[in-house]
């Protein structure tokens, strides 16, 4: 007897190659969740380059962070054999309907998102690209372009998923129900903000201060260094109290998602003992789970024949289906020449 294969609904994701290594809140916001969801979803992860572009980064390190993300996906648990891993920039068919995509786009739309707002604040009007300014219907093309249901991402993301939802439910009320599938987002509320250890209510970030980062490729003394120098608040005992002590509750979710103890039972665990003491064990506890990930990644790209042979077999399998859908959605806007002539 043959078992038919049930098809299963397709999660999307995709992370930037902007910085030579991923944080904390990279992996425990979204690339935790990718590598859980292969269990259950046929999922498509991306090294969103295209998106990286829009920083401006110098070409030679691009080309290196591209194979490093790529490298820290593996690393993570991301299989090759049951999801499709390749780099944005492999598949035409994105940036081909983001052109569709920015022709429904309201430009007043565009403008409120507050991503945009607040890098396009901090860089000033002359260094501010139309690219930084699409940058949101390009990831609503790279969701859309695979009929995702699902797309696992921190907190920041969620009003760029807002708009691609908004972009899908508007396609079908222009052209037809069907014309492209309503993604949902997948925010883990325990996880979806990890904070800054040195500015304990901003997120931890790619472009924060090195001191408030724990890079996932850090060497084990400076996550070591770095936990013990966190800010944390006034008064000494272990308590969670997100709203006055930001610090502290940032440390025990960390030590919560890694370790999967709830947060009540690490505090009692605490009771009577200092802050102190839960930063030195945390710091064992994120360099037990961080080494055997950074020996994993240092073995991936050991081996450039082997991550390219996984990329290129990802971008391919990932343009199979860019090609059908987007041929889809095209025909609805009424392109129908290219179809024709196929
Ligand atoms: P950064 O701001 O750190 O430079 P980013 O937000 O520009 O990174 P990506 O590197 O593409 O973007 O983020 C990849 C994923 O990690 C996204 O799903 C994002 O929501 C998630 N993420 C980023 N920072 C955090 C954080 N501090 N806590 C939880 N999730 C996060
Ligand atoms: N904008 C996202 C990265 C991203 C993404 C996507 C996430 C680009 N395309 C599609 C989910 C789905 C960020 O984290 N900065």
């Amino acid at each position: 007897m043959f078992s038919v294969p049930i098809a299963r609904p397709r999660a999307f994701s995709g992370i930037q190659p902007t910085a030579d290594s991923l944080h904390l809140g990279n992996y425990l916001g979204a690339l935790k969740q990718w590598v859980e969801l292969q269990d259950s979803y046929d999922c498509i992860y991306s090294v969103v380059d295209l998106h990286a572009l829009t920083v401006g980064p110098d070409p030679e390190s691009l080309r290196q962070r591209v194979r490093a993300t790529a490298a820290q996906f593996l690393a993570a648990g991301v299989d090759p054999e049951r999801s499709i891993l390749f780099v944005q920039s492999e598949v035409p068919q994105h940036t081909q309907l983001t052109w569709l995509l920015n022709c429904v786009t309201g430009f007043g739309e565009a403008g409120r998102m507050t991503q945009f707002k607040d890098k396009a604040a901090k860089l000033g009007d002359q260094a501010v690209t139309v690219g930084l300014f699409d940058y949101p219907v390009l990831m609503a093309a790279d969701i859309l372009l695979y009929d995702a249901e699902l797309v696992p991402v921190g907190e920041d993301q969620r009003q760029h998923l807002e708009l691609s939802r908004t972009l899908a439910a508007r396609l079908n009320s222009r052209f037809g129900e069907g014309a492209a599938v309503v993604p949902e987002a997948l925010i883990v509320k325990a996880t979806a903000k990890i904070y800054d250890l040195q500015e304990p209510t901003a997120k931890m970030s790619k472009t924060g201060h090195p001191s408030g980062i724990i890079e996932l490729l850090d060497d084990p003394k400076v996550i070591a260094k770095r936990i013990k120098s966190a800010v944390t608040d006034s008064g000494a005992e272990v308590t969670w109290d997100p709203a006055a002590k930001p610090g502290v509750a940032n440390l025990l979710s960390i030590y919560s998602a890694l370790t999967g103890q709830p947060i009540e039972q690490i505090v009692d665990d605490y009771q009577g003992k200092l802050y102190g003491h839960l930063k030195s064990d945390l710091a064992e506890v994120v360099i037990a789970a961080l080494s055997p990930f950074r020996e994993r990644t240092a073995l991936y790209l050991a081996d450039p024949g082997q991550l390219d042979r996984i990329l290129s077999t990802g971008a391919e399998r990932a343009e199979d289906i860019a090609d059908r859908v987007y041929r889809r959605i095209a025909t609805r806007f009424g392109l129908g020449q290219a179809e024709r002539s196929r």
